[in-house]
Parts: C-alpha cells; sequence; structure tokens
C-alpha cells in the first residue's frame, strides 16, 4: 500500500507533534517542547546559579554519573541515608529555586496532551548528563501520590532511553531521545521500570556537551 506520506519529506523519522504510544499510560511527545527548550535551557542555567548541579551518592555509597538540581517546592535528594524529597537543598542551606512559569506551563501542556488531567507539579528534578553518564535501571516511587504522571523534556544531546516492564528483569524496549522531545508516563506506566543508556559525546548548540533532562513530579 502506498504510504499516506509520499510526498513529505520526514525529517525527524517520526512525525514531530504526533504523539506516539509507548504502552497503556505512556505517550512519546515528539518535539513537544521545541519551540520552548531555549527558554527552558536558560531557565536551567539560572536555577544552577542558585543551587548547582551536584553529584548526588546513593544509599549503597555510588556517586552518582548524572549531576542534578532541583526546582520548584520539593527536591529530590539522595545520600547514605537513602532517597526522598526534601523543601531545602543542603549546598545552599535554601529552598529549591521557584519553578519557573515556563516550566509549569509546559508540564501541564504535556500531561494533557498525554491525556492525563491538569498537573500542578511541585517538583522538578533536573539531570545533567555527559559523555559516559548514565542511569541504570530503577523505578520512580519517592512520590506520595502515584495517580499523577511524570513528564519528561529532553534538551541537548540526544540518548537513548530505556523503557523496561514491571520487573527489573523484563527486557527495555529501546526509545530513541532527541532535543525538544517530551515523554509523559501515568496510568499502568507510572512504575515501570526505566534507564538511559550511556551518553555518547556530541555538541549541541543550546547545550554544549550535555544532555538535560527535566522531569516533573507531584511529590508531596
Ligand atoms: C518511566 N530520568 O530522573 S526521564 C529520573 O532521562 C529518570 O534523565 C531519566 O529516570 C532521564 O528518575 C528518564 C523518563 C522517565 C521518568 C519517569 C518514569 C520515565 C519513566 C516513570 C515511570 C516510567
Ligand atoms: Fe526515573
Amino acid at each position: 500500500m502506498k504510504s499516506p506520506n509520499h510526498h513529505t519529506l520526514d525529517l525527524f523519522g517520526t512525525r514531530p507533534f504526533e504523539p506516539q504510544p509507548l504502552a497503556s499510560g505512556a505517550w512519546l511527545l515528539p518535539q513537544f517542547a521545541s519551540a520552548q527548550a531555549a527558554d527552558l535551557v536558560t531557565a536551567v542555567d539560572q536555577i544552577a546559579l542558585q543551587s548547582p548541579f551536584r553529584h548526588m551518592v546513593t544509599r549503597g555509597g555510588f556517586r552518582m554519573s548524572v549531576a542534578m538540581t532541583n526546582c520548584g517546592a520539593l527536591g529530590w535528594t539522595s545520600d547514605r541515608r537513602g532517597y526522598r524529597y526534601a523543601s531545602l537543598d543542603v549546598l545552599s542551606g535554601k529552598p529549591w529555586p521557584p519553578m519557573p512559569g515556563v516550566f509549569l506551563e509546559l508540564a501541564n501542556a504535556a500531561a494533557n496532551a498525554g491525556g492525563f488531567n491538569t498537573l500542578v507539579p511541585d517538583a522538578c528534578l533536573i539531570n545533567k548528563y555527559v559523555r559516559g553518564a548514565r542511569m541504570s535501571l530503577h523505578q520512580d516511587r519517592d512520590e506520595s501520590d502515584f495517580s499523577a504522571p511524570i513528564v519528561s523534556v529532553s534538551l541537548g544531546l540526544p540518548a537513548i532511553f530505556l523503557f523496561g516492564g514491571d520487573t527489573r528483569t523484563d527486557k527495555p524496549q529501546r526509545v530513541p531521545l532527541q532535543h525538544g522531545d517530551v515523554v509523559v508516563w501515568g496510568g499502568d506506566a507510572r512504575l515501570r521500570y526505566h534507564g538511559v543508556l550511556p551518553l555518547k559525546q556530541g555538541l549541541h548548540p543550546l547545550t554544549g556537551a550535555h544532555r538535560i533532562n527535566l522531569t516533573f513530579r507531584r511529590a508531596g
């Protein structure tokens, strides 16, 4: 059968803005954040002036290869005592920087595009990857309410996202994520195992040698 698309150049590999189901409750929104991307990166730079990126330590004592900071009322924190959300940044001794308006608007618009109700995130974890940085398979279960979806925004260098199942041993799907892509994870997908393969070297015009990932959550 003839492609419905045969007069259209598909420069992104997937049609931009066409939501793609990854699983029940999980939607890839290709290029959903493209228009806001430069403003998001500028906001991240401002946040990092107040609450710098740092390498947290796991409960087991391992330094994470991904550097992290947060904005919003609550920030995800890890140390030898374990994982939790906290209202103060131990580095600055102050509350995490407030969530910028452009973050709140984007998170809610993406949740709606994924079929979810109004999302008012109280936490945004900001991850910074350099070459070789990775995130091993894990679940996000430190939030108090799993009924709200998590919205994830990818900026800068591309990465391969691992989307696993309900147990650590389920073989994960590989999902390439580009600058400007958004993924919404809720419903049945909210507790799926997931991770990120080691970042490949590269240079991006907006983020240089880095990948930035924003995850918007209802944590409290
Ligand atoms: C699937 N971050 O910060 S976001 C994390 O790209 C985290 O930095 C990754 O996993 C990153 O915890 C991936 C995508 C994501 C976030 C939450 C999920 C995928 C998810 C929750 C359930 C299922
Ligand atoms: Fe996660």
